[in-house]
């Protein structure tokens, strides 16, 4: 049950559809305070506020650990399916491949997706999925008292734990590697950089990763450790400063060339990149690979958009399904009767 008051100001204000933040807030969270996730719960809620995203069109997806209990804490209108540990591309896909209309929202932990679902993560990935899918990214398993996960960098350590031995898998260079179209990464204690970048997601069409660094501050909030608020304020570098910019038919392009770059959404809204002098071609494959690694080498966390190809089919495309949603077919749509069944039978004759 909710703690928070049931008052509301009249005058709260409200975004194009009419709702308010309130409306897409959900239960209290249950999580550690300070918990990185929570701030990522809250930059979900602003960009879905701020977007006008109509909650009864969202789909919340989870898989299992703290991560995945935060749908619980957002969006308390929309649909929302908690599955089982690292399961979440599989329920994405079937409800994506049954209703396409809908906005799917996954979110999972680095346990939950680079270890359990890796090979669920990646097939969701190279299939193109129309989806947002967000990594609260703490290097551990909070839930199960810390363990190392997978994407722990090497030599790293968590509060109890020995030096992790073990190479990291760094989800934005395999989901740059697997052809998603959307790459990129923040860390939850930094909301203005976070936000757009999920905005981003929501609007892209086709898979859209957001992995977001995001401490643990119970198991893995050490110095030693590089998902910590210490260690990546201090290691942190960003593409550049970038907003998320609605189409509007009044906006016009006035960045300097050679120094902006605006990258136009399916739905015409634009991604604009301000881009520092060490920046690179985001659009490209191989520089955001290039970058990824230069950074790694360095002992840095490369943030921001990594990766961005508007030009790529989403599954449905590929599978050249029906434009309306298959949920929406009527039996004599989907079933073309007896004749047409015995001509295609025939045909394997
Ligand atoms: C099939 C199965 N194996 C193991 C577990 C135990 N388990 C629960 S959550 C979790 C890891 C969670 O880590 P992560 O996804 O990183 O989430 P966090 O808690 O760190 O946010 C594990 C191993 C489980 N619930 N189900
Ligand atoms: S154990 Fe870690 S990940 Fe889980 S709620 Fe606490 S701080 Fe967050
Ligand atoms: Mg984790």
């Amino acid at each position: 049950m909710s703690r928070r008051p049931v008052f509301r100001h009249p005058k709260l204000p409200t975004n194009d559809r009419g709702y308010t933040r309130r409306d897409y807030e959900g239960l209290d969270s249950t999580l550690c305070a300070g918990c990185g996730h929570d701030s990522i719960s809250n930059a979900i809620i602003r960009a879905c506020f701020e977007l006008s995203v109509e909650p009864h069109r969202v789909a919340k997806l989870s898989g299992i650990g703290c991560s995945s209990k935060t749908p619980a804490y957002f969006l308390g209108k929309s649909h929302g399916f908690n599955s089982v540990h690292g399961r979440m591309p599989s329920i994405a896909t079937g409800a994506n491949m049954a209703n396409k209309d809908l906005l799917y929202m996954g979110v999972s932990g680095d346990g939950d997706t680079a270890s359990i679902g890796m090979g669920q993560f990646i097939h969701a990935a190279r299939r193109n999925l129309n989806m947002v899918y967000i990594v609260m990214n703490n290097g551990c398993y909070g839930l199960t008292k810390g363990q190392d996960s997978a994407t722990a960098d090497r030599g790293s350590a968590s509060r109890k734990g020995l030096p992790n031995p073990f190479e990291a898998i760094d989800l934005c260079e395999s989901a740059v590697q697997l052809g998603a179209g959307f790459v990129a990464r923040g860390f939850s204690g930094d909301k203005a950089q976070l936000v757009p970048l999920i905005k981003g997601a929501i609007r892209h069409k086709g898979f859209s990763l957001v992995d977001v660094i995001s401490p643990c501050v119970t198991f893995n909030n050490t110095p030693t450790s590089t998902k910590s608020y210490h260690w990546v304020r201090d290691h942190m570098e960003a593409t550049g400063a970038f907003d998320f910019i609605p189409m509007q038919p009044e906006i016009t392009t006035e960045y300097e060339a050679g120094t902006d770059q605006s990258v136009a959404m399916h739905d015409g809204s634009l991604i604009h990149l301000h881009k520092s002098d060490n920046s690179f071609d985001a659009t490209s494959r191989r520089a955001a690979i290039d970058a990824l690694e230069h950074y790694r080498e360095q002992g840095q966390i490369l943030t921001g958009i990594l990766h961005v190809n508007e030009g790529l089919q989403d599954t449905h495309e590929i599978m050249g399904t029906t434009d309306a949603p298959l949920n929406t077919l009527t039996e004599k749509e989907l079933c073309p009767g007896n004749d047409v069944l015995q001509k295609m039978m025939g045909a394997y004759r």
